[in-house]
């Protein structure tokens, strides 16, 4: 199958989850085409199997916004009929199921008729998508999309929730290929990092609000104040100064380290202790799994689908957001215990082989399939 895949090529799990995806795809046969305005950051080999096609936005003063909607489906509709596309799969509804919807209409006009899959992630439903000023806008997409897919049961309730769907929503859940940390790192540079008697803690994101920064040097304080401990934090975004300064209000500064983005958190992951993820809300938490699949225990709240990937008292801890004290309580409770430790390290990566993406792909070939015969009824 010839697959074109839109997504954000930044950091961020959607983009990660697309990426991931089509190289998934381009190993068992299809012809996958990544559409956006960047080389996505996972998407290191091109091949004959996978394609990245640019989007470009010329400027022109009288534009105060660029138009990336408009270039975006310009450039669908052209790649589309240029290298004869079957279907388009579009990660993050916004702007991407409202592009890839006017693609397909356009390509009509050419009796072209191509079936559209989105895929909803969670920030575009629960914190930009409701908005009103794109509500009517993202309502419209989702419920012109063939197939909507949520990559969590809590995402697909808030979707329904907060729009007004008339489309059946098919949960695929994130996945990761646990093939990739089979075999433990040989060269797991732990000294780099801390001392032998430290405990490391690590927190990944983007430093948005949302992930509740705050909230993990707080934890990470009340834990270095019982044991010795470092705390890697892993990301850029809005509210990573607000961390840096936090750190030397409370005088922790030598014990955190900042390391911008990675594009390597195995090699990070691979000798943490704890992942810490206080967010307000998460529809999936893919970093969570990625630390998980590393063996790594996650103190998180219970918000959104984070239940549905961490489980209490298995792979780690959860608590209600915001509270703190019960995180930093079960991260010692954990770290404190080095045979419990263990367990919860070997708990957390078999949790985390149930999201094995051998299990995942073939829900999103058998939802291509069927996204071909609803674009064939809608259409004749
Ligand atoms: O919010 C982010 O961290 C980025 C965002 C994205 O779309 O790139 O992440 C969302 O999608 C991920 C992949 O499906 C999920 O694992 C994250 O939980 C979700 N973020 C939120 O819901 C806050």
């Amino acid at each position: 199958m010839k697959i074109a895949i839109v997504c954000y090529p930044t950091f961020g799990g959607s983009g990660v989850v697309a990426t991931e995806l089509g190289i998934a795809l381009a190993g068992r046969g299809h012809e996958v085409h990544f559409i956006t305005y960047k080389q996505p950051v996972r998407l290191e080999l091109l091949s004959n199997k996978i394609h990245f096609h640019e989007v470009h936005v010329p400027e022109y003063p009288l534009f105060h916004y660029q138009p990336y909607e408009l270039a975006l489906s310009s450039k669908l509709v052209d790649t589309i009929k240029l290298y004869g596309i079957e279907l388009l799969h579009v990660h993050y509804a916004i702007p991407h199921a409202y592009a890839g919807y006017m693609a397909k209409k356009i390509l009509e006009e050419d009796g072209i008729y191509i079936p559209m899959i989105t895929t909803l992630h969670g920030t575009d439903i629960t914190l930009v998508g409701n908005h009103p000023f794109y509500k009517p806008a993202v309502t419209f997409s989702i419920n012109k999309s063939d197939i909507v897919t949520s990559v969590s049961e809590n995402l697909k309730e808030k979707t329904l929730d907060f729009f007004e769907i008339e489309k059946e929503i098919e949960v695929i859940p994130n996945f990761i290929d646990t093939t990739k940390y089979s075999t433990q790192f040989t060269d797991c540079q732990r000294s780099l990092m801390a001392e032998d008697d430290e405990k490391i803690i690590t927190h990944i994101s983007n430093f948005r609000k949302v992930k509740h920064i705050p909230d993990v040097i707080s934890i990470f304080n009340g834990i270095q104040k019982e044991i010795p401990a470092k705390l890697i934090m892993v990301g850029e975004g809005p509210e990573k100064e607000n961390a840096e300064r936090m750190c030397e209000d409370l005088g922790i500064s030598e014990k955190v380290v900042f390391l911008g983005n990675s594009n390597e958190i195995d090699r990070i992951l691979c000798f943490s202790d704890l992942f810490l993820l206080p967010s307000k809300s998460e529809s999936f938490g893919l970093a969570a799994l990625e630390a998980m699949i590393n063996r790594v225990p996650v103190i998180s709240s219970n918000t959104g689908g984070i239940p549905e990937v961490n489980i209490h008292g298995v792979s780690g801890f959860l608590s209600n957001e915001r509270d703190v004290e019960d995180m930093t309580k079960n991260a010692l409770y954990i770290l404190q215990d080095e045979e419990l430790l263990k367990t919860f390290k070997e708990q957390a990566k078999k949790v985390a082989d149930k999201f094995d993406i051998t299990k995942v792909l073939p829900l999103y070939e058998s939802v291509y399939e069927k996204a071909f015969k609803v674009n064939y009824k809608n259409t004749y």
